[in-house]
C-alpha cells in the first residue's frame, strides 16, 4: 500500500557539519511535509537493528560506528510518491555518482558518510518510520 511517506535521517556527519538548516529548507522546498522529526542519537544495538540487512557487508562495522557517533535528525516526510521523489531529491549512494543538485552531491563526502538516508520502500518506511516514532509523536 503506497502511504505517501518517507523516512530520512540527517546523519551524524551532516549533523556535525551544521547543514541541518540547509537541508530540511532544501526539502520543504521540495514539496515534502515534516510530520514527525526528532533529535536523537542510535545506540549502536539502534544501528545494528536498523541496518541489520548490510549485517554481512564488509562496511557494517564502519556503518555503525558512524551512525552511532553523534546526533542524527531523524523525520517522516509526506507528499505524494514520497518514497521515490525523495530517492530522486537525494541523489545515488555515493555522492561521486549523485546528480547535480542532490542533497547528497551538495552534502555529502564519500559513500560511507553521505550525509542523508532515505527509505527505499514503502514498506521500509513504515518500519523505520516506527523505529524511531511512536504513533503519538507522527502527525
Ligand atoms: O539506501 P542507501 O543509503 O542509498 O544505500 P544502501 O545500499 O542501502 O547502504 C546503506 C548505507 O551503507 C549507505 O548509505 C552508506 C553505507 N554503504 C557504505 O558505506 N559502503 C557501500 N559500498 C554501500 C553502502
Ligand atoms: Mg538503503
Amino acid at each position: 500500500m503506497a502511504t505517501n511517506r518517507t523516512f530520512t535521517m540527517l546523519k551524524p556527519d551532516a549533523v556535525e557539519k551544521g547543514h541541518i538548516g540547509a537541508i530540511l529548507e532544501k526539502i520543504s522546498a521540495s514539496g515534502f511535509r515534516i510530520v514527525a522529526m526528532k533529535l536523537t542519537q542510535m545506540t549502536t544495538a539502534d544501528a545494528e537493528a536498523f541496518y541489520a540487512i548490510h549485517n554481512e557487508r564488509p562496511f557494517f562495522p564502519e556503518l555503525v560506528e558512524y551512525m552511532t557517533r553523534g546526533p542524527i535528525v531523524a523525520a517522516i516526510l509526506e507528499k505524494e510518491n514520497a518514497v521515490e521523489d525523495f530517492r530522486t531529491l537525494i541523489g545515488a549512494t555515493n555522492p561521486v555518482d549523485a546528480a547535480e543538485g542532490t542533497i547528497r552531491k551538495m552534502y555529502a563526502d564519500s559513500i560511507s558518510e553521505n550525509a542523508v538516508h532515505g527509505s527505499d520502500s514503502d514498506d521500509n518506511a513504515a518500519i523505520e518510520g516506527a523505529f524511531h516514532f511512536s504513533g503519538r509523536e507522527q502527525f
